[in-house]
């Protein structure tokens, strides 16, 4: 397994990977991954207070979010599951906006095509076969190996329970055929719901890649500089046009599987006790505050951003619109259509049913 900075906080020397950022990045990855986890605790709070119908929490996975997201380029391109609240802040995305989709008043928010981030995926593993198309398209479109600056990758997201999915093995095999510039960044948390990776896979699921013909690593996903060495290694790797990878970021989901989830009913308390040692968060404080690089006031100082964030995300998730059910009408297709027309008009006429002032005296 890749590591590059231990739970103690020491940095070790990697014979393949290096961390290539200076002092500055680190903290600067600290401060992601503080905020981060800072905006998934006041999304768990605002979903136990019933703002939320439903969030799936990250705790655990920061530095597997951060380190990645961080190692993207200027023309990638993110296809998401529904945990990547972490990628999704290094990539631009208001937090607000991902609360919209849990609360119920939106389907997305953000334009993924000037984000680079897709839409959240709930059906499991779906999008390693859109990004794997979407990779393919890059590559047609001469993207790829130029060594000028413009070339594209793509990244797909997905669980440790996703590679047991079938879309995921069919893009494993499209992308692996036709040397498609895609990452299939794989967060192992141990737990697809309520079913252990162990009992899922008979090897470790790094290994699964090389049956399909390229390569694949394991790296400590709690730890965020080895996780930004080995995604930039990947992506360079697509970009020059030498196809896809596979990384098992190798972590540990803290909290539920989702806020309806109860993990006691399957997990042993001794093991997240276990994982609360290889916290991603306190391993690089650590070696911030030993090496000197920031001082306490910028500790404090990051303590009191994480509050306001989450005040502030807090306040404009009360304050989000409930949407018109009539303008789904207007968004379900690119172009409008006869029945769609009628359906619009029939939903019309059955909202205007509940509204009394408009119905005769004896009706009411
Ligand atoms: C195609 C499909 N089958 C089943 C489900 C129900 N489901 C939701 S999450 C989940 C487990 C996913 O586990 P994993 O891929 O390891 O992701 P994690 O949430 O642990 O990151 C399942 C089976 C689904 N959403 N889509």
């Amino acid at each position: 397994m890749i590591q590059l900075l231990t739970p103690e906080g020491q940095r070790v020397a990697h014979p393949d990977f290096e961390f290539s950022g200076d002092d500055e990045a680190i903290a600067g990855l600290l401060r992601d991954m503080v905020l981060t986890r800072r905006i998934d605790a006041e999304a768990t709070a605002l979903q136990r207070q019933g703002e939320l119908g439903l969030w799936a929490p990250l705790l655990g996975q920061e530095a597997a979010q951060v380190g990645s997201g961080r190692a993207l380029g200027p023309n990638d391109v993110v296809f998401p599951t529904y945990r990547e609240h972490g990628v999704a802040w290094t990539m631009g995305i208001p937090p607000v906006t991902l609360l919209g989709l849990f609360r119920g008043v939106s389907l997305g928010g953000w334009d993924p095509a000037e984000l680079r981030f897709n839409l959240y995926t709930v059906v499991i593993g779906a999008q390693a076969l859109h990004a794997t198309g979407y990779a393919m398209g890059i590559q047609r479109d001469g993207r790829v190996g130029n060594n000028d600056g413009t070339d594209a990758g793509v990244v797909a997201y997905f669980g440790d329970g996703a590679t047991s999915q079938g879309d995921v093995n069919e893009a494993f095999i499209f992308a692996s055929s036709y040397n498609a510039p895609v990452v299939f960044f794989c967060q192992n948390n141990q737990w697809a719901i309520s079913e252990p990776t162990t009992r899922q896979s008979r090897v470790p699921l790094y290994q699964r890649a090389h049956g399909f013909g390229f390569p694949g690593v394991r790296v400590d996903g709690n730890d965020v500089l080895a996780v930004q060495a080995v995604t930039e290694w990947a992506m360079r790797r697509a970009h020059a046009g030498e196809g896809p990878t596979f990384i098992e970021a190798f972590t540990y989901r803290m909290g539920a599987h989702t806020t309806s989830d109860d993990p006691t009913k399957y997990r042993l308390a001794d093991e997240l006790e276990h994982w609360k040692l290889k916290d991603p968060i306190e391993r690089v404080r650590a070696l911030l505050q030993r090496s000197g690089a920031v001082d306490q006031k910028w500790f404090d100082d990051l303590g009191v951003e994480a509050d306001d964030l989450a005040a502030e995300l807090r306040r404009d998730c009360l304050a989000l619109p409930d949407p018109e059910l009539a303008e789904s009408f207007a968004h379900t297709y690119a172009d409008a259509h006869p029945p769609l027309a009628a359906q619009g008009e029939a939903y019309a006429e059955y909202a205007a049913s509940f509204d009394v002032d408009q119905q005769p005296e004896a009706a009411r």
